[in-house]
């Protein structure tokens, strides 16, 4: 039996950082065996806000690496970038021209994101979650494994697909598969260090508001002794009151691999001088191994670029043939066969 497919990408902006890594890349890994998985470095959503070109190229390779490094692993999966896709950008333009703009100016994090570019922002921050919703119906994707703030997209590249169906498909005959979204309960929604109640986020301009895969071990001593917490002595889970509290425990009970019942016993009667050392401990226990296989890939640049160029390969011939798909739906005359 086929197995089902699933698509996720990260953006190469920035650091990757534990809301990435728990929210996202670490659930990739656990679910890889069960699917046929492609993962991409969505390179194309990096320039939607404001970027670097002189280290776009390098960071880009950053990520691929750091999949490998937190344990993709290629007998399952591919891995490939997404600009070297071009289905990407066309499925995009095909898409555009039938989702309705309100549906765009709707989207929470457009909204979010186009008040911190105030009058620069693009047309590109827009249509954002019109390009991720030709990244995952071009490869037919059962499931998209994301974390809580994507939950919206998914929802918009649903309706648009049903809308492209409604349009050109005939009765018994879709053009497009509906994905759905698998976001877990734990690590859906990793809360920044200074405010428990935002979450973490490479944009956000306070660095020891997060902790970046790659932080090393006085980094994240630092950040972790300078993070907000309350006066409350006894840590619980589930506080609406202790937001902060609720987050570093959760943090704790996913990077020590420990179930939520035994934290909650093991922290109950502690105060925050015992339990920062300890959370400290275990990041960087956790975090080890995957920056140590991380610089090794870095060190051997034509392996990775030879992942990325088969990943490439694989990638097109499954995007292509959607596209196919659509357009032939659509009514384009295809290329002449010479
Ligand atoms: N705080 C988070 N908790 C859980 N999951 C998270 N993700 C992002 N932040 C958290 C998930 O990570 C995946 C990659 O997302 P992306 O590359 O699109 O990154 P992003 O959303 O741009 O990441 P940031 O840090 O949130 O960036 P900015 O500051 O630009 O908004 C996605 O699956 C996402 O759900």
């Amino acid at each position: 039996m086929n197995k089902k497919r699933v698509l996720s990408g990260v953006q190469p902006t920035g650091n990757l950082h534990l809301g990435n890594y728990l929210g996202a890349i670490r659930n990739w890994v656990e679910i890889q065996s069960e699917y046929d998985n492609y993962f991409c470095v969505v390179d194309l959503h990096a320039i939607t806000v404001p970027h670097n070109p002189a280290t776009l190229a390098q960071d880009t390779l950053k990520i691929a690496a750091l999949y490998l490094a937190c344990g993709i692993n290629l007998n399952n999966s591919t891995i490939f970038v997404q600009s070297h896709v071009k289905a990407h950008t066309e499925l995009t333009w095909l898409l555009n021209c039938i989702t309705p703009l309100n549906w765009l100016t709707d989207m929470i994090q457009f909204k979010e994101k186009a008040v911190k570019q105030g009058e620069n922002v693009g047309v590109g921050l827009l249509d954002y979650p019109v390009l991720m919703a030709a990244d995952i119906l071009l490869y037919d994707a059962d499931k998209v494994p994301v974390g809580e703030d994507q939950k919206q997209h998914l929802e918009l590249t649903r309706d648009i697909a049903v809308r492209i169906n409604h349009l050109f498909g005939k009765k018994d005959q879709k053009i497009l598969k509906l994905p759905e979204p698998m976001i877990r309960k734990e690590g859906a929604r990793v809360m920044s260090l200074t405010d428990g109640r935002s979450k973490m986020s490479k944009s956000d301009p306070a660095e020891g508001s997060r902790i970046n895969i790659l932080d090393n071990a006085d980094t994240i001593a630092q950040k972790i002794k300078r993070c907000k917490t309350d006066p409350i002595k006894g840590l619980t889970f589930d506080d609406p009151d202790r937001p902060e509290c609720n987050n570093l425990l959760t943090l704790y009970t996913l990077l020590s691999g420990k179930t939520k019942e035994a934290v909650a016993v093991e922290c109950l009667d502690m105060g925050w001088g015992q339990f920062k050392p300890l959370l400290t401990e275990t990041t960087i226990e956790a975090l080890k191994p995957i920056q140590q296989k991380y610089h090794e890939i870095m060190d051997e640049r034509s392996y990775l670029t030879g992942v990325l160029g088969s990943g490439a390969e694989k990638a097109a011939a499954t995007a292509d043939k959607t596209l196919e798909r659509v357009k032939g739906a659509m009514g384009y005359l295809p290329p002449a066969i010479l």
